[in-house]
Order: C-alpha cells, then structure tokens, then sequence
C-alpha cells in the first residue's frame, strides 16, 4: 500500500490507515467517517482501498484519506508508510478480535515504520452491548499501555463516531500548524 504518494497531490492530506481482525466493522468505518454510510450485509473486504473526508478545522482544510484493509490478509506484506494514524479495531462482543490487537500492534512495529503517527484503539459495536465480551475498562487499559487513545463506537447507531473525526482532524491539523 502506497500511501504516501497519494500526500503528493494535495497540502494537507491526513492519511488513516483502519487495521483489525475480519469483521470488527473496519469498512463501515471508513463509510461512516466519509459518506455517513452504513451497510448491514457483509463483504469481506480483500487488499486495501480508501476514501476521502474533507474537514475544516483549526483554519486547515484537510483532507483526510482514509484507508480500509482486509482483516483476512492479516500478515500480508502491507506497506503502511507514510500513515499519520492507525485506528485499531476490535468488535466488543468479540474477545478474539480484542486480544489480536496484540497481533496488529506487532504488525506495525515490525514494519519499521518512521514514528511520526499517532494510534487509535476503537472498541465497535457498542449498540450490541448486551452481548460485549470486552469492558470498556479494558479497552482502556490496553489503549494505555500501547501509548494509543481510545473510544468506543457504534457504526450502526453511529455512537462517538463524530468523535473518532474530530479527533482524527484535530490531531492531524495541529501536526501541519507546527510544522509551518
Ligand atoms: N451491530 C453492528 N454491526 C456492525 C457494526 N459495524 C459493522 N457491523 C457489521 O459487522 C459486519 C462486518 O463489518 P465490516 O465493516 O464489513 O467488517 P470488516 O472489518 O471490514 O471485515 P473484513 O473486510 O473482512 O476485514 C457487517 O455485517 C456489518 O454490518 C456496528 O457498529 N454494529
Ligand atoms: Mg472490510
């Protein structure tokens, strides 16, 4: 995956790149934090794509590029240079996929990534909350020790995923107010 060539054609490009197990709602994500779109069906996603959300923010027009990646190609080489994010997600009602973001944190690190980007820690589906497998509690201890934020969503009832947006802007403007 290429992404930092995309940073060629535009100022202020914030380049988001979604990773997490198959099925903890990675491309849903990327619809509703670009298109407010959200599709009940699912289509297992394979290699990577990505959409565009344009914000005004701190005086920035920023145009974010959001990446979506296949869960099932999980260890494939991707390459994620160039990132100025990485959201991390599991599903709540999904132990396995909590404690694989282990395996993804991994994934980064071995990569040798230039550390220039900031992570996130996203526990979806909270609209399923009768049936979670992971508390909130240990989203957020997990989310500390990786040195990333945290916040819990819900594509479906789109809980917090305005948050996810403005924190994703907020951070990826200030990096571009300091380094003008
Ligand atoms: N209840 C509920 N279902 C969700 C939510 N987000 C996604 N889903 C559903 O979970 C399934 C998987 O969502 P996707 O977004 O396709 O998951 P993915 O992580 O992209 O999966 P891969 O492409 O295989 O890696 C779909 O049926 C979605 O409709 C949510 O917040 N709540
Ligand atoms: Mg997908």
């Amino acid at each position: 995956m290429e992404a930092d060539i995309a940073r060629s054609i535009g100022e202020h490009i914030g380049i988001v790149i979604i990773i997490g197990d198959a099925q903890v709602g990675k491309t849903n994500l990327m619809t509703r934090l670009t298109d407010n779109y959200f599709n009940l069906n699912y289509f297992p996603t394979s290699g990577a794509d990505f959409m565009y959300k344009e914000v005004e923010i701190n005086n920035i027009n920023l145009s974010l590029q959001v990446w979506d990646t296949g869960g099932q190609d999980r260890f494939a080489s991707i390459f994620y240079s160039g990132a100025d994010f990485f959201l991390f997600v599991y599903d709540i009602t999904n132990r396995n996929s909590f404690e694989n973001v282990h395996g993804w944190y991994e994934l980064i690190k071995i990569n040798e990534i230039p550390k220039k980007f900031e992570m996130m820690l996203i526990g979806n589906k909270i609209d399923l909350n009768k049936i979670r497998e992971v508390t909130y509690e240990e989203g957020m201890l997990l989310a500390k020790k990786l040195g990333m934020y945290f916040l819990e969503v819900s594509n479906l009832s789109k809980n917090n995923i305005d948050d996810v947006l403005l924190l994703l802007a907020n951070n990826i403007s200030i990096k571009y107010s300091n380094s003008i």
